[in-house]
């Protein structure tokens, strides 16, 4: 699953991403599409990797793409940036990064320039692809009843767009939206979007859903302090977020909002080799999680011995979780928790 991390040049994408997935900061101006992976810190991982010592802790990940800066000065830079918008439409989210650390912030006018340019590129598709649907419908080879329900769809989605609505908000339902996702507007991916402010206003909660909406998740942290702080030990990382007054980094929050933005949820393998966060999209059933580990134990699955995450913590083991009735038997179609603890039983 791919986050695209984007904004305005200079607004602190690189450094956040640097920040998250321990990658150096690449060169100034840098004009690359670099992709990088970022693991989903897991407080479930740390306490079962203390009861288990295993040999190996694998996080889950997301992949995040450091694109380079957009900017809408001009017809110049503006066409540089529907060019990049074309090359990452197969990303399954953005996250818009904003600059506040200074004054010349203005990252209502960087959102709203965004927003426009999202719509606009979305109905540059929309039109193209109308014009080929309605050559096409006519033709005898035409799959017609398929090419005329994704044409009345498209020409919806092209009024929707010319009102300035995304493409999320005019789609209705599945079946809609299996005709027309491959195509990948932009308009129809999540977004989320982080303020990036100096060291001293780290510990505030910007509230930007008068520009943004309520539904897009805002999270405001400085982009050079979790830089400094991912390069810390444990000890000393603790030791400094004491003295700014801090619980925890909040690039820790920002990648398990991704995680969760991308619709995934985690279950969790334990034993002596390894403990492991096995990423999966929510209402994953047991089979096909299964299938995430081998093919070969979906293949032979009999059951999912399931402790839930808390049993498991509340009880300290295995072995009591047993005792007390809490390792549950499920079967392929069980429908796989967040944080559940699995062990498979096959037979190939
Ligand atoms: N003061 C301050 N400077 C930052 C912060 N984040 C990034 N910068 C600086 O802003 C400049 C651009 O950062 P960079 O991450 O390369 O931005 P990008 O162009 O969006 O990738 C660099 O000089 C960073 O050191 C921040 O949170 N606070
Ligand atoms: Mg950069």
């Amino acid at each position: 699953m791919k986050v695209a991390i984007t904004g305005s040049m200079q607004s602190g994408k690189s450094t956040l991403v640097s920040a998250i997935s321990g990658r150096p900061m690449p060169p100034p101006g840098s004009v690359a599409i670099e992709e990088v992976v970022a693991p989903v810190p897991d407080e479930r991982l740390d306490w079962l990797t203390e009861i288990y010592q295993p040999k190996k802790t694998v996080h889950a990940t997301i992949d995040c793409v450091d694109l380079p800066g957009l900017s809408f000065a001009d017809e110049h830079t503006r066409a540089a940036a529907r060019r990049l918008f074309n090359q990452i439409r197969t990303v399954d989210m953005f996250v818009i990064v904003v600059r506040a650390f200074d004054e010349e912030a203005d990252f209502a006018r960087s959102l709203s320039d965004i927003k426009t340019e999202f719509l606009l590129s979305d109905l540059e598709l929309v039109t193209t692809r109308i014009e080929r649907l309605q050559k096409q419908v006519n033709k005898p080879t035409s799959a017609q009843g398929h090419d005329k329900a994704e044409l009345a769809i498209q020409l919806k989605l092209q009024e929707a767009l010319e009102a300035e609505k995304p493409v999320s908000a005019a789609i209705k339902d599945e079946t809609e939206l299996e005709l027309i996702k491959s195509l990948g507007f932009l308009t129809l991916k999540p977004v989320m979007v982080v303020v990036n402010v100096a060291e001293d206003r780290c510990g505030e909660n910007i509230d930007l859903s008068s520009i943004v909406g309520p539904d897009v998740e805002v999270i405001t942290l400085c982009a050079s302090l979790e830089s400094e702080l991912a390069q810390l030990d444990t000890a000393s990382r603790k030791e400094f977020m004491a003295d700014m007054g801090i619980t925890e980094p909040a690039a820790k929050r920002f990648v398990q909002s991704c995680y969760r933005t991308l619709g995934l949820i985690s279950f969790l393998t334990v034993g002596k080799d390894e403990v492991r966060a096995w990423p999966i999209r929510k209402g994953t059933t047991a089979h096909d999680a299964a299938g995430k580990v081998h093919s070969d134990i979906k293949r032979g699955f009999i059951r999912a011995e399931t402790i839930a995450y808390a049993d498991m913590q509340e009880l300290g083991d295995e072995k009591s979780c047993k005792a007390a009735g809490k390792v549950r038997l499920e079967g392929k179609s069980y429908v796989v928790q967040d944080g559940d603890i699995i062990n498979f039983r096959f037979n190939v």
